[in-house]
């Protein structure tokens, strides 16, 4: 799983980005043009493990700190581990408890909230590797490191030749802009020469040859608060933020290019399901919020918290600094992430489309018999629980450790991998931090979080939500949002 990824950055989703590996994954595989998340990191990873919407295991999906409460659920690690498997994560766990407390059997990676930095451990995040808290070496990278312990632990269980559970949650792409020298060159003038408007319509040009989106359908006009890229006067500092962004997606690949190939050469590649999908659209600042002294952490930062080695807060975020190197701290706007966006509207937090679809490329040989196949399919992340259930044919217990889980609320995606059509989600519902939100169909009723008109839009003609049929359809509406108040007020009160 990558972290605040965009609809389109991938190569099989019509993005410019070197992704071979994990479009292999797509080219031998299937991939889903309809996929959904919790628009925003804890929430999204809250249903991922779980199988329950965020809202009943703590999460109330508005901020990312909530404080999760397992006494309601049990994780994929803790069912998976009770059938057999060896389970291992690495990356972002965002847990009060340690992974090793929650189903799993090996674990790397920090304590992690997004202060963070790629070069180095910063103040109240340290990084563990099981139990055991460690330094990090001279030379470290972030996502080099996840990559590195998920061969190893991937290795271990190969050799061990018992069936295995991993994990690799993935803090790139997210903010701050952190890549090294060497991979961020190869994009510099890519994007110079570019700019967000030609890759914008690039991207969609692939997405509908691709069949991702339908030939017929036209890209949106750049969103209020995007400039003409002809007209932007620092070209060469957007430039770099892109570059630095693309490299840090590039960084992912190369680490399931590694997994690809400890598969293989164990001969495993075959039976083995891999999936991979971003937690929340493109992030165009996260919580990066203006300030006197330049762009601090979230909306009470004291600026101070996340840094270490005397690092100033803003470096990178302007035109006189670039981003990149370890003391710099940017993200890469509103314009970057509206492209790697592409087409949709919205971007991390919000209800829309942007927020809330991910990519998801799934590679099983052994199940998916048309390869290259894509899905048009809806599927939630509330879905991974069931699906990996369904595939290690174990159940989900009303009981567990003298917790009492509640029932799931994922479905099995196994029959969409097989090439069949599944009994969907009559309803998917979200409350994310600027919207609530119901599909039902092909149907999309949206308002703001703060209360305020509902919005009806059809995704099946209007999948770039322009067009607000509310006033024309209002039985329709009336019943779709009475649905979501009944949801909303379950899930609240579990
Ligand atoms: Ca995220």
């Amino acid at each position: 799983m990558a972290d605040d990824l965009g609809w389109s950055d991938l190569g099989c989703y019509g993005g410019e980005i070197d992704t071979p590996h994990i479009d292999s994954l797509a080219r031998d595989g299937l991939s889903f043009t309809q996929f959904y998340n919790n628009a925003i990191c804890g929430p999204t990873r809250a249903s991922l493990l779980t199988g329950l919407y965020c809202q009943q295991v703590g999460h109330r999906g508005e901020h990312w700190n909530d404080p999760k409460d397992f006494s309601k659920c049990v994780t994929i690690g803790e069912l998976l581990q009770q059938a057999g498997y060896q389970t291992m994560m690495v990356g972002k766990w965002q847990g009060r408890d340690l992974a090793l407390d929650r189903g799993f059997d090996r674990f790397f990676g920090p304590m992690c909230q997004a202060k963070i930095s790629y070069f180095h451990e910063v103040k109240q995040n340290p990084y563990y590797l099981d139990r055991k808290r460690i330094e990090l070496p001279k030379d470290f990278y972030l996502t080099d490191a996840l990559n590195d312990h998920a061969v190893r632990f991937l290795n271990e269980s190969l050799t061990k030749k018992k069936p295995f559970f991993l994990y690799v949650a993935h803090i790139a792409p997210h903010w701050p802009l952190h890549a090294r020298e060497a991979e961020v060159a190869r994009y510099r003038e890519r994007y110079r020469t570019t700019g967000w408007d030609k890759v914008r319509s690039q991207r969609f040009k692939n997405q509908r040859q691709a069949g991702l989106m339908p030939a017929d359908w036209k890209l949106s006009p750049r969103p209020a608060g995007v400039q003409d890229w002809d007209t932007e006067t620092h070209k060469d500092w957007q430039a770099e933020r892109m570059a630095v962004y693309a490299a840090q997606v590039a960084s992912i690949d190369r680490g399931i290019g590694r997994l690809l190939q400890a598969l293989k050469d164990a001969n495993a590649v075959d039976n083995t399901l891999v999936i991979f999908l971003s937690d929340n659209g493109a992030a165009p600042d996260g919580g990066l919020t203006p300030s006197k002294s330049g762009f601090g952490f979230g909306p009470k930062s004291k600026n101070t918290d996340w840094r270490k080695d005397g690092i100033p807060i803003h470096p990178g975020s302007g035109p006189d600094n670039l981003p990149g190197p370890h003391d710099t701290f940017a993200a890469y706007g509103l314009a970057w992430a509206n492209a790697s966006n592409t087409p949709l509207r919205g971007a991390k937090l919000s209800g829309y489309e942007g927020g809330i679809r991910t990519p998801l490329v799934v590679r099983w040989p052994a199940a998916i018999r048309k390869r290259g196949g894509i899905t048009r399919q809806p599927g939630h992340v509330i879905d991974f629980m069931a699906t990996c259930l369904d595939v290690a044919n174990a159940s989900y217990p009303t009981e567990f450790k003298g917790r009492k889980p509640l029932p799931l609320e994922g479905k099995s995606l196994l029959p969409i991998f097989q090439g069949h059509q599944r009994k969907g989600h009559e309803a998917l519902c979200w409350s994310v931090p600027q919207h609530q939100a119901i599909r039902m169909g092909q149907w999309k009723a949206i308002r703001p979080k703060k209360g305020g008109q509902w919005q009806l839009f059809n995704l099946e003609s209007d999948g770039l939500e322009t067009i607000d049929l509310a006033e024309r359809e209002p039985e329709r509406v009336k019943e779709m949002t009475s649905r979501f108040k009944v949801w909303y007020k379950r899930v609240k009160a579990e």
